[in-house]
């Protein structure tokens, strides 16, 4: 069973770019599974109007909340947003996710359940043989390549690419975020190994990818070439900047 008083204190948090499909039903999926938590949207100015649905959204359900940013900012930097968003409201426990409904909420007990024994927990797609299974091949490889790469150049056995995560905030210096640089898809595997360089130990939840995936992914070809060239930088980083990287 999870805790009562620590999902008193959670937010969940998703950033939202072009998701005017899959916000709602998300959103009422989030509700199903926990009915006493915050939830937070960052919306930057999609241009599908995935932000007057949030506003719409957020007239009808009293514990959701809703940012606007003036244009596409990154995913990373969304997610710094978020971070800096719950710290400065108080909440002890931060669930992330994606909102284009790659991530299920049916996991979200599980995040909750594992962030009572430790202070960082990642959705693992790599636990269950064949939660990748319906996905297309090119994003299979993309994402094995990453689970690869990261492990051999940054040590990480995590799956450390993904956003689907909890943060025990009140477990987590909050510098230890300041630390993180990419505002991009390497806010991922950096952030991680930022905290994980920072003594904090990661709990990793087994997650399937739906059989349906909606939307597309905003990822772009220069977002991989980058990604690739910011892991090579962060495992420079972490062999001879190293106090760049700990508090
Ligand atoms: N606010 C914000 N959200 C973003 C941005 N880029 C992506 N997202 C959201 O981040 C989540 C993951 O993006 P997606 O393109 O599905 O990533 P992928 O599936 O990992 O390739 C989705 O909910 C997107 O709407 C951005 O620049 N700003
Ligand atoms: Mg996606």
């Amino acid at each position: 069973m999870t805790t009562p008083s620590l999902q008193a204190d959670t937010l969940v948090f998703l950033p939202t770019y072009n998701e005017a499909g899959t916000v709602r039903q998300l959103h009422a999926l989030i509700r199903a599974e926990l009915s006493d938590i915050d939830i937070l949207f960052i919306d930057d100015a999609s241009p599908d109007g995935t932000g007057d649905i949030l506003e719409a959204m957020r007239a009808e359900d009293s514990r959701l909340y809703v940012e606007h940013r003036l244009g596409k900012q990154g995913i990373g930097s969304a997610h710094k947003n978020g971070i800096a968003w719950a710290y400065s409201k108080g909440y002890r426990l931060l669930i992330t996710m994606d909102s284009d409904m790659a991530h299920l909420p049916k996991y979200l007990h599980n995040f909750i359940e594992l962030s009572d024994r430790s202070p960082v927990v990642v959705g693992s797609r790599f636990k269950n043989k064949g939660s990748l299974e319906d996905w297309n091949r090119w994003r299979r490889i993309l994402t094995h390549t990453g689970h690869i790469l990261t492990r051999i150049l940054l040590g990480m056995e995590y799956d450390a690419t993904g956003a689907y995560r909890a943060y025990r905030l009140d477990q987590i210096p909050q510098a230890v975020f300041s630390l993180i640089r990419a505002d991009d898809y390497a806010f991922f595997f950096e952030g991680l190994h930022v905290l994980d360089m920072n003594g904090m130990s990661v709990a990793e939840v087994p997650i399937d990818l739906p059989a349906r995936t909606y939307g597309s992914s905003k990822m772009r070809f220069r977002d991989i070439y980058f990604g690739f060239s910011r892991l090579v930088g962060q495992m420079l980083r972490a062999r001879f900047k190293r106090k760049s990287m700990t508090l």
